[in-house]
């Protein structure tokens, strides 16, 4: 099974992509079939990526600039993965395992790579099952309404590292009735493309073990962890107040960790990364 990443011309992307794909590469072998969906035009990205011998898809999104609204520009990347189904390097995959850019390999995920989902399997976010202000959903997708009654209380799984049935989603083009869905419903949703898969898919998504997707901020992320995802602060996020709560328990040794796998002139960069925001941060 391949394991797929999305980017796009974020720097910052980048550099967690690199570490991403050698931690991958440390666990699996340096034979690891993997993919880089990317969305975007820079010649230094795909230089970068060419030196690390990361295979690339370029790939241009239908969930792009005009169907989605401004306010989510800053972070339009995170849609890519929602669209897996329609690259065309991956269009002879049944399954893939798709992952965050944000994560770090600390075991060989062969257990994911067994997985065969009726849709897809994904691990559990650490939330409170909540309600929301739309008791159901609706869409129009050609010529009929569909209504998606909301499956409260939610229990929220994670996108970050989702098992994907792509065959399943390419059938009877279930896909694009997903994206319809996404275009006409990504206003009345609470967190982007996590949000959407959860409603549109809802009851048919499989529990994955936490240990899969586990974040650094969990008190035993250090010996559960087998895939960390740094989610909330990035291995750099050491000053931003907003994140003070997240960066306890396993957050220092990770990030350490994550540090490991730079060369020394991509270290000094992150550092300096880092040193930016400690300045910006009053005391
Ligand atoms: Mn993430």
């Amino acid at each position: 099974m391949k394991t797929v990443f999305c980017i796009d011309d974020n720097p910052r992307y980048l550099r967690l992509l690199q570490v991403a794909v050698r931690s991958l590469r440390r666990v699996c072998g340096s034979d690891a079939p993997c993919l880089c969906v990317y969305a975007g035009d820079d010649a230094r990205i795909l230089e970068t990526l060419d030196r690390e011998r990361i295979p690339v898809a370029r790939y241009r999104p239908q969930l792009d600039r005009k169907s989605i609204p401004p306010r989510f520009h800053y972070c339009i990347g995170c849609f890519l993965k929602l669209e897996l189904a329609l690259v065309p390097e991956l269009a002879e995959e049944e399954y893939v395992l798709y992952c965050d850019v944000d994560v770090l390999f600390r075991q060989s995920p062969t257990e994911l790579f067994a997985r065969r989902p009726a849709y897809m399997d994904m691990a559990r976010e650490n939330t409170a099952p909540f309600f929301h202000d739309y008791d159901k959903l609706d869409y129009e997708w050609r010529g009929n309404v569909y209504v998606i009654p909301m499956p409260f209380p939610i229990w929220t799984f994670s996108s970050g590292v989702v098992v994907f049935n792509l065959g399943r989603l390419r059938r009877r083009d279930l896909i694009y009735s997903f994206l319809a869905f996404c275009r006409q419903n990504v206003e009345r949703i609470g967190n982007l493309d996590q949000s959407l898969l959860n409603y549109f898919f809802g009851k048919h998504i499989v529990r994955l073990d936490p240990c899969w997707n586990r974040p650094p901020y969990h008190s035993d992320a250090l010996t559960e962890g087998r895939i960390v995802h740094f989610h909330g602060p990035k291995p750099w996020d050491v000053g931003k107040r907003l994140w003070d709560e997240l960066r306890i328990a396993c957050y220092w040794p990770l990030r350490d960790a994550w540090l490991d796998y730079l060369a020394p002139d991509e270290r000094e960069e992150v550092e300096a990364w880092s040193d930016e925001q400690r300045k910006l941060r009053t005391p």
